[in-house]
Formats: structure tokens, C-alpha cells, sequence
């Protein structure tokens, strides 16, 4: 008789940016999963805040990853990308070439407190009314993602299809949950006319497989540009793409 073996458990909700690179990144790879919803800031049950949710992650974040008959957890989305890819020998998305890898290396660092303040200053204020985000920051936020734009513009895709050159790595993944939330087909709070390289990107992820699962939350909770949404349409949101999750976990 041979052992089972547990699957690998992904802690989180959709609707985080990071969590969902994660996630786009196994489903691309078809690799199986389960996840557990953490909602993130809460110290309640399930919440990330919790004690028993810090034992595994102290910094108290979504993503988290456990592997339980290995005893290991891991947090920080990048790191947990990098580490999946390392395991599994993934080296189509995560290039084994120094030259190459350090490109991708590059864009996930350079992604923190750059085009990760798309969130900070377009969604959250949004989506979490209660964290009260002061108007200085959100500006701030939405300069610093402009400033980042640019550079992915006149840089990163000036020249090539993809981030970090032609074939498609964790790099795109990472910047698209961002970068792709804003588009007018989900939240419709940033115009791209200023950015046709990065727009032809977008159109390019859309096409990559498992993006229109990962991004279900997105499609659920709609356009809110002109209105926040209250609590029930974010938790119907999460909900509904972990009911499709768990339809795409199943048919792996
Ligand atoms: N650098 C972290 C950021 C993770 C992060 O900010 N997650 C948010 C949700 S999108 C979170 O857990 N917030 C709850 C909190 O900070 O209390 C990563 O990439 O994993």
C-alpha cells in the first residue's frame, strides 16, 4: 500500500493581487492545490492576523504556502513563486540561465513599492474603506505606479513581448495581478492611453492560460470606478471564484 501524500495548501483569498500570482502560476503549471481561505488583516478565525495564522507566517501576510508532510511553510509571493519553480524544475517561466533568471529576479524585486502601489493607490482605498487610507498616500501610490509604467513602457516591453524578453516568465504573472486589476474589463480605474506597450502586454496575458479563472473575483465584483463596493459584493466575489477553483482543481 502506498502513502497519500497531502496536497500543497495555498492560504489567501482571491482577490489579493499576490495570492493570485500564486495561484496563476500552479493552475498555469497544472499543478494540484488546495486552498484554504485566510482573510487578510483579520485577527478572527481564518483571519491573518490570527495566532495560529502567524505560527506559519509572522509577518501576518497572504500569500502563505504549506506543504504538510514536509513540515515547511513559505510566505511572500515572489519567494514562493521562485521556490515552486526551484522544486518542480519549472525552468519555462523561471529560466535556469543566470543572465536570464537575473532579469526575472530583477522585475520581482523592483515590483515592491513600485507597480505594487497600483493597489495602494487605486484599490484598496476602494475596497478597504476601513484601513482609511490617507489622500496623501493614495497620491503618492498612484504617482509612484505611473512613474513604474513608464518604465515597463520604455524599458521592460519596449523591446521585447514579454517582461523580461520573448517567452513568458513569474514576472509577468507578478506584474499582471497588479497591473491587470485596473483595466476597464475589471476595475476600470486607470487609463492605459498613455501606455501602448503596456497595453499590447495586457492583451497579451489575457490570453495565457488559467488567466480568466485567476481573475474571476475581478470579473464578479465589476466595474468600481464610480462606486466602492460594500462587504457582501467582495465576500459574493471571493466566494464565487473559489466555487470556480474548486470546479478547475477538480478536473486536473
Ligand atoms: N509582499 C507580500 C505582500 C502581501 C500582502 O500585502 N498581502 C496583503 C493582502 S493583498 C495582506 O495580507 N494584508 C493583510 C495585512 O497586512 O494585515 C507578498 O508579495 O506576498
Amino acid at each position: 500500500m502506498t502513502a497519500t501524500s497531502s496536497p500543497l495548501i495555498l492560504y489567501g483569498v482571491p482577490f489579493s493581487q499576490p495570492v493570485r500570482a500564486v495561484m496563476w502560476l500552479l493552475l498555469y503549471k497544472s499543478q494540484p492545490f488546495e486552498m484554504v481561505l485566510i482573510n487578510p488583516g483579520s485577527r478572527g478565525d481564518n483571519g491573518s492576523r490570527n495566532p495560529e495564522y502567524l505560527a506559519k507566517n509572522p509577518g501576518g501576510t497572504i500569500p502563505c504556502i504549506e506543504e504538510p508532510d514536509e513540515n515547511f511553510t513559505l510566505a511572500e509571493a515572489h519567494a514562493i513563486m521562485c521556490y515552486l519553480c526551484n522544486k518542480h524544475g519549472w525552468t519555462d517561466v523561471y529560466p535556469d540561465e543566470p543572465k536570464l533568471r537575473a532579469r526575472v529576479d530583477w522585475y520581482l524585486n523592483f515590483h515592491h513599492r513600485n507597480v505594487r502601489d497600483a493597489s495602494l493607490g487605486l484599490v484598496a482605498p476602494k475596497i478597504r474603506k476601513d484601513l482609511n487610507i490617507p489622500e496623501a498616500f493614495q497620491e503618492a501610490a498612484r504617482k509612484t505606479l505611473t512613474h513604474a509604467l513608464k518604465a515597463l513602457e520604455q524599458g521592460w516591453l519596449a523591446d521585447s513581448r514579454y517582461l523580461t524578453g520573448d517567452e513568458l516568465t513569474i514576472a509577468d504573472m507578478a506584474a499582471y495581478v497588479e497591473i491587470g486589476q485596473l483595466q476597464p474589463c475589471f476595475t476600470n480605474v486607470y487609463d492605459f492611453a498613455d501606455f501602448p506597450n503596456v497595453s499590447r502586454w495586457l492583451a497579451d496575458m489575457q490570453a495565457i492560460k488559467a488567466h480568466d479563472e485567476v481573475h474571476v473575483v475581478l470579473t464578479e465584483l465589476g466595474d468600481i470606478s464610480e462606486e466602492a463596493p460594500d462587504m457582501g459584493r467582495i465576500r459574493d466575489a471571493n466566494k464565487r471564484a473559489l466555487a470556480v477553483l474548486k470546479d478547475c482543481l477538480a478536473t486536473m
